[in-house]
């Protein structure tokens, strides 16, 4: 196989220039953290003052992690560290409660970021020659306009048709000849089932390439949509805190995702212990971004659990790989493509008045799609044979839960004392969808 770079030169590049490379934008990050009002607290209490404290990556270990939740703290400005007027957008993902955290970029970070997104498209084999098709949606979610920049970058003609509607993304193919398309692994699933029920023929579209992550999937889940559609899978992995999509991406190997160590120095720790993992232990992967001067984040607990692939890539690109994501080491939900932590439907539901004590989250496999049903008990004095004011609850709760979480879910009632109580903590969540991790 003939393998086709868009940054040869980095890509490829050897492990003791990356190391260097790694060690003078550290210092960089650094000193632009130093002008965080956040980092400046943080690095000055660790005993960093200058980035000539940074002497080598080493010392990388004396910063502190940062996690989800200082985010949430420093919000709006606490992490940013050039002036207002430099900014030129700002993306955004939902906290751990109402606060959301939120990311900032100057021009500059955005071309860097369409960078790293040309790298990953052009990586599997795409050129300027392809139609690309963004089905995914745009906004403050980073996937959208993430890939869109990217497939821009590299040439190719770019629908931006955002997710949903499959009777339009369907005619969108057709109409445009679309060969590659960006979505969640279940979206593409959902396609597929649609295009049957609304008979399109696969010899009607010219489909060869999907770009697909947001959310874990197995190996199972990629060969079944690569069968199904009659195309190639590749995994796409990134977070909003780290710029979004362009993090980590498949090469035309597709065997485990090369990690951009010129963007990002990527780290496992044990989540227990805090402690490097070497090797090719499994454990939580902390990522410091290099390549963003508006809103510098150094190690960055993502939650995610992986590791790193041992040996080379076939490819030629020195960029080590990471193994699928197999889970997270907290309670984040990720429902059809959507982060969801279970505390904040809790603040909603707890926040109505007529809602009782205990609650339920139940998420289940709905065909190729996620179903949330929250399930509620509600105060004996509101409990009561007439419907029409139940209803009117039910129909209250649902709206606040997608107010808030923008999933729209089912909402079952339930007379107090009536769900289940467990001894020791409370399980609220049960997670029904089959795990083939
Ligand atoms: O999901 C960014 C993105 C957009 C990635 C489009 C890929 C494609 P967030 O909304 O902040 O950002 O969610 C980040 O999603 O910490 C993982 O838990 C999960 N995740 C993302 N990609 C994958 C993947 C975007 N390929 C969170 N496999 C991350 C497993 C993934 N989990």
């Amino acid at each position: 196989m003939t393998y086709q770079y868009w940054n040869e030169q980095l890509e490829t590049i050897s492990r003791k220039e990356l190391e260097a490379w790694q060690l003078a934008k550290l210092k960089e990050t650094v000193g632009r953290s130093l002008r965080t009002p956040f980092y400046q607290k943080r690095l000055t209490e660790s005993g960093i003052k200058s980035p000539d404290d940074i002497k080598s990556l080493e010392d990388l270990k004396r910063i502190p992690f940062t996690t989800k939740n200082d985010l949430r703290d420093g919000f709006p400005y606490g992490f940013l560290s050039i002036p207002r007027d430099e900014v030129v957008r700002l993306h955004a993902s939902s906290g751990t409660t109402g606060t959301p955290t939120t990311i900032y970029f100057s021009r500059d970070d955005l071309k860097q970021w369409a960078s790293f997104m040309a790298r990953c498209i052009y990586g599997t084999g795409c050129t300027r020659a392809d139609v690309f098709q963004n089905m995914i949606s745009y906004g403050l979610f980073t996937g959208g306009l993430g890939f869109h920049a990217g497939a821009e970058e590299v040439g190719m003609l770019v629908i931006p048709s955002g997710s949903g509607n499959t009777a339009r993304q369907f005619r969108l193919m057709q109409d445009f000849g679309t060969t590659a398309v960006h979505a969640t692994p279940s979206f593409l699933l959902h396609v597929e089932s649609k295009m049957k029920e609304e008979g399109v023929k696969r010899e009607s579209l010219l489909l060869k390439r999907a770009f697909a992550g947001a959310e874990p999937y197995s190996e199972d889940t990629r060969k079944r949509i690569e069968g199904l559609l009659n195309i190639e899978v590749f995994n796409s992995y990134g977070l909003s805190e780290m710029n979004g999509p362009g993090v980590a991406f498949e090469c035309q190997c597709k065997n485990g995702l090369h990690i951009w160590e010129d963007g990002y120095i990527a780290e496992i720790i044990d989540p227990e212990t805090l402690e490097n993992v070497t090797g090719d232990g499994r454990g939580e992967l902390v990522i410091t971004i290099l390549c963003r001067e508006a809103t510098p984040i150094l190690r960055y607990r993502t939650r995610d659990l992986t590791g790193f692939i041992p040996d080379n890539c076939p490819c030629g690109r020195t960029h080590r790989r990471l193994y699928r994501i197999t889970g997270r080491s907290d309670d984040m939900l990720i429902i059809n493509g959507v982060n969801v932590f279970p505390s904040q439907i809790e603040e909603v539901i707890m926040a109505i008045n007529e809602v009782g004590n205990n609650y339920v989250i139940e998420i289940e496999k709905e065909g190729v799609l996620d179903r949330l049903t929250v399930k509620t008990e509600i105060k004996p004095e509101n409990f009561m044979d007439d419907t029409r004011p139940l209803n009117a609850l039910k129909e209250k709760i649902r709206r606040q839960i997608q107010a808030s979480i923008t999933i729209n879910p089912r909402v079952e009632l339930n007379e107090a004392g009536s769900l289940p109580v467990s001894e020791g903590k409370a399980v609220r969540v049960k997670d029904l969808r089959p795990k083939d991790l």
